[in-house]
């Protein structure tokens, strides 16, 4: 593992396996900036490691298989993702109070991974790598992995590839162009995601995931349109992998302050404002984060995770063979909870899932 902190460099795959390992490690290649303004965090784990951290977790494959305490078996897997990461953190701190994101390279998957899923249930006869690592690496660095009952099944750990029926719905389930947004933007804050662990099986035509951070966004706003942003003139939808009903839309703002930080809420594809002048910010705000997007483009081991609070994301259309998976984060939702939304959203009922995954 090697924690590089310093401003983003482009290097291309052919310049990357030009190099041998140890030279790789001392370079910095993670998140490749459209329009770069700072600072940002990469780890990179070597061949070395990936192969002894997967082979922890291979060790573990009976346990994942009958785990009934999903607690205990996020703290192994976290035990063990944490000392391939280096300088927690450093990556905790970055995630809460930098840039927001945060990029891990060449964690371990799983082997024989050509058959994509086709629904939003996990192929049965995978193995468990890619989900102890996402589950392992969030917790690791302070997060606690949990889910919804009316997302994608309530699993743990989320399929993002394209569903058959589909492909042609604006969301993780489909094929066409995903426009930025923050999960869950409609939901409360305390049940919100916190941070997205995005991690990367297969990505065959390069399909790469934008990002944008708050901050570049929050330059390039008139005062006037900072204060309606900020103001409850915004109408959140729920978004399409969610089986609820239109009674769970939310009327917010899309800035928020607190505890000092500025922070953000929206989906641009479906957020309705309330007033032509509040139509007029939003325009505004999508322009501002349109034209500060990052790109980060996909290597199977890639593990993007950044802070839903603070970075907006999305995608542009997929044409190959892609395959990630996600988890959330929170650090106010307990580990491995399935939050279920459709009992009062006020206050939701919560339930612990069994098995692992
Ligand atoms: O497919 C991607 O790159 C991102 C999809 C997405 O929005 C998500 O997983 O929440
Ligand atoms: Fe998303």
């Amino acid at each position: 593992m090697n924690i590089i902190a310093g401003p983003l460099t482009k290097l291309t795959k052919e310049v990357i396996d030009g190099f041998t390992n140890d030279v790789v490690e001392k370079l910095i290649y993670s998140v490749t900036p459209i329009k770069s303004n700072g600072v940002n965090i990469s780890v990179e784990v070597s061949v070395e490691q990936k192969n002894h951290w997967k082979k922890e977790l291979c060790n573990l494959t009976q346990q994942i298989k009958s785990a009934s305490d999903i607690e205990l078996l996020v703290d192994e897997v976290s035990m063990i993702a944490g000392k391939y990461l280096g300088d927690l953190k450093l990556i905790t701190k970055e995630l809460r109070n930098g840039k927001g994101y945060v990029v891990i390279r060449g964690c371990p998957v799983d082997d024989g991974l050509n058959e994509l899923p086709t629904s939003i249930s996990r192929p049965k006869n995978k193995s468990f790598i890619s989900e102890s690592v996402l589950l392992g690496v969030t917790h690791a660095i302070g997060f606690n992995p949990y889910g919804f009952k009316q997302e994608k099944n309530g699993a743990l750990v989320h399929e993002i590839t394209p569903v058959t029926g589909k492909e042609e719905t604006a969301s993780s389930n489909g094929m066409v162009e995903f426009m930025m947004h923050a999960d869950g933007a409609y939901l409360s804050r305390d049940i919100r995601p916190e941070t997205l662990s995005l991690l990367c099986l297969i990505d065959e035509e390069n399909t790469d995931t934008r990002l944008v951070t708050i901050n570049s966004i929050l330059s390039e706003l008139e005062p006037k349109s900072l204060e309606m942003l900020s103001d409850p003139n915004f109408f959140h939808v729920p978004p399409n992998t969610f089986d609820v009903g239109d009674e769970a839309n939310s009327l917010g703002s899309i800035l928020d302050k607190v505890d000092g930080l500025w922070e953000m809420k929206v989906a641009t594809h479906s957020c309705e404002p309330k007033t032509l002048a509040a139509k007029i910010s939003l325009k505004e705000f999508i322009n501002a984060a349109e034209s500060n997007v990052i790109a980060h483009s996909w290597r199977p081991g890639d593990l993007l995770i950044f802070n839903n609070f603070r970075c907006l994301h999305g995608r542009g259309e997929i044409k190959g063979k892609r395959w990630l998976q996600r988890c959330y984060g929170s650090r106010k939702v307990n580990v491995g909870e399935i939050i279920n939304l459709n009992l009062n959203p006020a206050c939701p009922e919560t339930q612990v899932v069994t098995p692992a995954f």
